[in-house]
């Protein structure tokens, strides 16, 4: 009887967080998709198991997921191996991959046009193995962006019965009000938003997750606010939810009329939702963040009229360079439904291109086409 051989894992995802969500946002979100969609089954290596188990509590039938540590058991390399965001494979485990193993980087997204340059490009390595660089983006030149099949659905039930979302999510309807979600980094003017929405010539509801609930009540000087709390702040309703499943999270940003984002996973979702959307890039070193912010503005805004442009633009960049005023608010009020059809536009446009599990897959099988 031999020993039960291990079962060769068919790809391997190496996930290290940061910090925030993102991190393991987008692995667990891909991991998903190549197990439901691409019939892949993964291993996701994750330094942060607590976080990961958090984030995704329910797990997935075929998604094995796994504690990175410096004693993990790799036992076998996968014939694939997706190392994220520049995080390293570790050493024992790059020993037992081989010549035939196929090794890619997953790189941050980026609208710059740059990428399109890097994606693909293979980095050979001192031990005579290969990494290939693959480059997220918005062009067909790029490994395009992550978007799942699901999709079209959930927001066909979010246009036809968003009740239904907004008692699923814990809320009441509230149609009468425009409403919001907000998920910021620290450095966002909080405050000066809140003040603007406070004053807001429209009712407005602000839903906050329990993560950035802090932020809000420090910006409004009050103690922390719970899950489940409703601050009144004048015109301005404020809603406490706990922290979302991803998908939820979708439905939230589909039902809502306005989506503050960040980073980079929550960045795509409220593109997908097709709403008017507001993102705050993650603040980096020299400001490299508003470049990516500018960049990513030049394609989202390619096609809109002037009044979409100025509207977008002025709001973008005073929410990424703390100089938002209640001018922003009111002029987005009065553009809502320019902005609101523009967003639309884009999404479908741009979920014409392939999306990144697709083009993971047809890069991969190039690269085992001319391996053999
Ligand atoms: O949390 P983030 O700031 O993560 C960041 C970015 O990924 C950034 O690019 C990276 O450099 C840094 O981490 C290290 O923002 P992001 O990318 O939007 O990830 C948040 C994830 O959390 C995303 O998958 C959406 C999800 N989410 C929920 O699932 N439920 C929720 O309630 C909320 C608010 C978010």
């Amino acid at each position: 009887m031999t020993a039960q051989q291990p079962l060769q894992p068919a790809w391997d995802i190496f996930c290290k967080v940061v910090d925030n969500f993102g991190d393991i946002g987008v692995c667990w979100r891909l991991a998903r998709q190549l197990a439901e969609e691409q019939g892949v089954a993964i291993r996701l290596w994750v330094d942060d198991i607590v976080l990961a188990q958090r984030f995704a509590p329910e797990g997935h039938a075929d998604v094995d997921l796994q504690h990175w540590t410096e004693q993990a058991d790799f036992s076998v390399a996968a014939t694939v191996v997706i190392e994220t965001f520049s995080c390293g494979l570790p050493e024992r485990y790059q020993q037992l991959m081989t010549p035939q193993s196929i090794w890619l980087n997953i790189e941050y997204l980026s609208a710059e046009a740059w990428v399109e340059g890097f994606h693909g490009r293979p980095s050979p390595q001192a031990n005579g193995l290969v990494r290939y660089f693959f480059y997220p983006g918005f062009s067909p030149l790029t490994g395009g962006l992550l978007r799942e099949k699901f999709l079209p659905q959930l927001q066909q039930q979010a246009a036809q019965s968003p009740d239904a979302i907004w008692q699923h999510l814990g809320l009441q309807p509230k149609s009468e009000a425009i409403n919001i979600s907000l998920f910021c980094y620290a450095h966002a003017p909080v405050k000066a938003l809140l003040d603007s929405l406070a004053v807001s010539p429209q009712a407005v509801r602000l839903i906050v997750p329990e993560s950035i609930a802090l932020l809000v009540s420090q910006a409004l000087e009050c103690q922390p606010f719970q899950v489940g709390q409703s601050i009144q702040h004048q015109q301005c309703t404020i809603e406490v939810i706990p922290f979302l499943s991803q998908i939820d999270y979708d439905s939230l940003l589909a039902v809502c009329d306005l989506n503050f984002v960040r980073g980079e996973d929550s960045w795509i979702r409220a593109i997908w939702a097709a709403k008017p959307m507001i993102w705050l890039p993650y603040q980096q070193s020299e400001d490299t963040h508003l470049d990516k912010l500018n960049a990513f503005l030049k394609h989202y805004l390619m096609l809109a009229n002037d009044e979409v442009k100025e509207t977008v633009v002025s709001m973008m960049q005073a929410w990424a360079n703390k100089e938002w005023a209640v001018q922003h608010w009111q002029g987005w009020i009065s553009h809502r439904q320019s902005t609101a059809a523009h967003a639309k536009t884009y999404a479908a446009q741009l979920s014409q291109q392939p999306d990144l599990a697709t083009n993971l897959v047809i890069f991969i099988e190039k690269l085992r086409a001319i391996r053999v």
